[in-house]
């Protein structure tokens, strides 16, 4: 009999790329989305599958819908990717972020525990939870959280509490602690596809400046169609475990701009970049960088899209865009 995957946060980045790769692989895919008068299926479009995925509803921060979910379903395994992500939005709803990244995943583990204790747990667990923490310049799995956001401490929450049912209960859960991971449907607010959304306006005559905030933060940036292959085998493993997953090279936010702008021609990017301090953090993290031993190890997976053609790739979409 095929499996089943409920993937929560199926509307964002990951969750499209995900959803592929079960669908690839015979599963059968459950989606959660929030209510909305006006659901924006764009991302599974991009992936052309929008119609094979099976759409139930519910809402982190809605234990009854959670537990109605895990109740009907049944399924062998669920991937909560539901979050507010943007690292840069959590410090204005700080409270929002909380409930959904943290309380959220207590009420998720909880009605897995209730009413389908067999089902395993995927957490998408982050290098934020890191901040200023490292060892050697590098964070891996045995590195100390120093979370520096209201995103960041949310996180960590949801780690412990991934841990915790583990052990209190026997649970099979799994964190996995992703570095950056960007794509031609990454939300545009974050900084990779503000860059390359913005050189293909340029390019194309439809914007000439572009506001960004601290070129200096450096990131382990690596492709999400990439990532989601480390997030189902840490769930097809016999035992349970947290794992580092990334590329274990950084680059600062302005390499990227280079390149981006460099990509379609335009050699001088600082005639078009400007620095906005709206965009600049109360509390920054400076660079982050993936020691990936365990999971290259334990796992077999490692990245294969390198920065640059990571870069050229959503820098094609984003020109695409503005063709029609
Ligand atoms: P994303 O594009 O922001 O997608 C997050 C999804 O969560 C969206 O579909 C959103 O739904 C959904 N969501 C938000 N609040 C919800 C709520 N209250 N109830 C149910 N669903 C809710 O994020 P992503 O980049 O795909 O990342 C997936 C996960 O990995 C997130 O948990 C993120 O924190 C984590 N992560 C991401 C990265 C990265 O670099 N991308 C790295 C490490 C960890 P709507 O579409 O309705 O808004
Ligand atoms: O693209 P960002 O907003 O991503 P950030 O904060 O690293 O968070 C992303 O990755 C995390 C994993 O480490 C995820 F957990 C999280 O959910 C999210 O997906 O910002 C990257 C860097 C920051 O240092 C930021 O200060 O870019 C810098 N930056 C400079 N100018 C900017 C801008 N970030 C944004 N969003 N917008 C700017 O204009």
């Amino acid at each position: 009999m095929a499996k089943t995957a409920l993937v929560t946060g199926i509307l964002g980045q990951d969750g499209p790329y995900l959803a592929k790769f079960l669908l690839g692989k015979g599963y059968k895919v459950y989606g959660m989305v929030r209510r909305y008068s006006n659901p924006n299926f764009d991302n599974l479009d991009f992936l052309g599958i929008t119609k094979k995925v099976e759409y139930v509803e519910g809402d982190m921060t809605d234990e009854s819908s959670l537990i109605t979910n895990i109740k009907n379903i049944q399924p062998d395994e669920v991937y909560n990717l539901a979050a507010q992500s943007f690292v840069g939005g959590s410090w204005h709803q700080a409270k929002l972020t909380t409930e959904i990244n943290a309380l959220g995943v207590l009420y998720l583990l909880n009605a897995i525990k209730l009413f389908s204790p067999t089902t395993k747990f995927y957490q998408a667990s982050t290098s934020e939870m890191f901040g200023l923490g490292n060892t050697n310049g590098y964070q891996d799995e045995n590195t100390c959280f120093h979370p520096r956001s209201p995103y960041g401490i949310s996180k960590v929450y949801a780690y412990w509490t991934t841990v915790n049912f583990r052990e209190s209960y026997g649970l099979f859960t799994c964190n996995g602690i992703l570095f950056n991971h960007e794509s031609p449907i990454r939300g545009i607010q974050f900084v990779t596809r503000k860059i390359t959304d913005g050189v293909a306006k340029i390019k194309k005559g439809l914007a000439d400046k572009l506001y960004l905030g601290n070129l200096e933060a450096k990131r382990d940036w690596g492709f999400a169609g990439d990532y989601v292959e480390a997030m189902h085998l840490m769930l097809q493993q016999e035992k349970p475990g947290d794992y580092v997953v990334g590329t274990g090279e950084s680059h600062s936010v302005q390499e990227f701009v280079e390149l981006a702008f460099k990509y379609v021609g335009l050699d001088n990017w600082r005639n078009y970049v400007v620095t906005d301090p709206r965009y600049k953090r109360p509390a920054e993290i400076h660079e982050l960088k993936a020691k990936t031993d365990k999971v290259k190890k334990i796992l077999g997976w490692q990245p294969k899209m390198p920065f640059e053609e990571l870069v050229k790739t959503m820098v094609e979409a984003d020109l695409k865009r503005y063709e029609h």
